[in-house]
């Protein structure tokens, strides 16, 4: 594997279709996130080639990431500690707030630094093994990677504090209740799932990716006056593409799939 940036010896890349392919290959370390790892999934997705329409974030073994890389803590000033947290917050923007939908797949270690990185990506696909943790409390520090921020918005800011006070570790089966996976979906599923996903998402109007990546997540901040004119000003952006006469000409003259309805099936999975 190759790509358009190797930073990181712990990152694989590669692109099949439309669709890139991010992998964390760290396994000996559970894949413990270190400074550059981050950066580089950054990188990756900011600079995609063109052609790359969706992605897919995994893991090439059992765990999706044991979180920060402790050994990057130790001996740092309380300067280096802010810099250090602002240093993950700039690739998870990059990556939330991007241009390219990601679909992160989540199994066994979802923990910490690890839990940030899959909250900063916009479809969660669970394997039945993933558990989610903020051992930070046990650690004597602080989430610093976004948590404080995305976790209470899917889950509240009651069940965030459990996890970090108590140390309680949610199962997959809690996080597809409480909203941080989207999709649970069998053992050793989960990668092929989201690439399917990831397919589906390619073939959209690129403006309407646009639109749910930058648009939706800022107008659910603002107030309901506001937001309802954002709405309608992306609404009107979104209707003057191209693309859309031609996809309402395939819907009218009966060429276009209808919307079906969901078999048992995709409603749990
Ligand atoms: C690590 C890390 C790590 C493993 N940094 N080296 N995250 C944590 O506090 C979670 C810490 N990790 C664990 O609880 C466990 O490793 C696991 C439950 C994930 C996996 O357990 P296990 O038995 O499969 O593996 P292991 O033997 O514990 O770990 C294998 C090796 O990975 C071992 O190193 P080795 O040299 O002895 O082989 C571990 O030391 C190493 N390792 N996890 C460094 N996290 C932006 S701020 C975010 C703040 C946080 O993320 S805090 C939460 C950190």
């Amino acid at each position: 594997m190759g790509g358009p940036s190797s930073l990181s010896e712990f990152v694989r890349y590669e692109q099949r279709g439309p669709i890139a392919i991010i992998a964390l290959d760290r396994p000996s370390k559970r894949n413990a996130l270190d400074t550059a790892m981050v950066r580089t999934i950054g990188a990756l997705l900011a600079d995609a080639p063109d052609d790359v329409a969706a992605a897919v974030l995994t893991s090439s073994s059992e765990h999706f990431s044991a979180g920060l890389d402790l050994t990057e803590l130790t001996g740092t000033s309380v300067f280096d500690g802010v810099l250090h947290s602002r240093g993950w917050h700039e690739p998870l923007n990059q990556i939330q707030f991007g241009t390219i939908p990601v679909v992160s797949v989540l199994r066994g270690a979802v923990i910490g630094g690890g839990l940030e990185l899959a909250l900063a990506t916009h479809i969660r696909v669970a394997e039945p093994s993933a558990y989610y943790a903020l051992p930070e409390g046990s650690r004597g520090i602080f989430v610093g990677g976004g948590a404080s921020v995305r976790l209470p918005r899917l889950i509240g800011v009651h069940r965030m504090a459990d996890m970090m006070l108590t140390g309680r570790v949610l199962d997959a089966s809690a996080g597809l209740d409480l909203g941080i996976s989207q999709y649970l979906v069998g053992h050793d599923e989960g990668f092929d799932k989201a690439f399917q996903l990831a397919g589906r998402i390619a073939e959209n109007n690129p403006v309407t990716n646009y639109a749910v990546l930058q648009a939706l997540p800022r107008i659910a901040e603002m107030g309901p006056s506001e937001g309802l004119f954002v709405e309608s000003l992306m609404a009107a952006i979104s209707q003057g593409s191209d693309r859309v006469k031609e996809l309402l000409e395939e819907f009218l003259a009966g060429r276009a799939a209808k919307v079906a309805a969901p078999s048992d099936v995709m409603e749990t999975s």
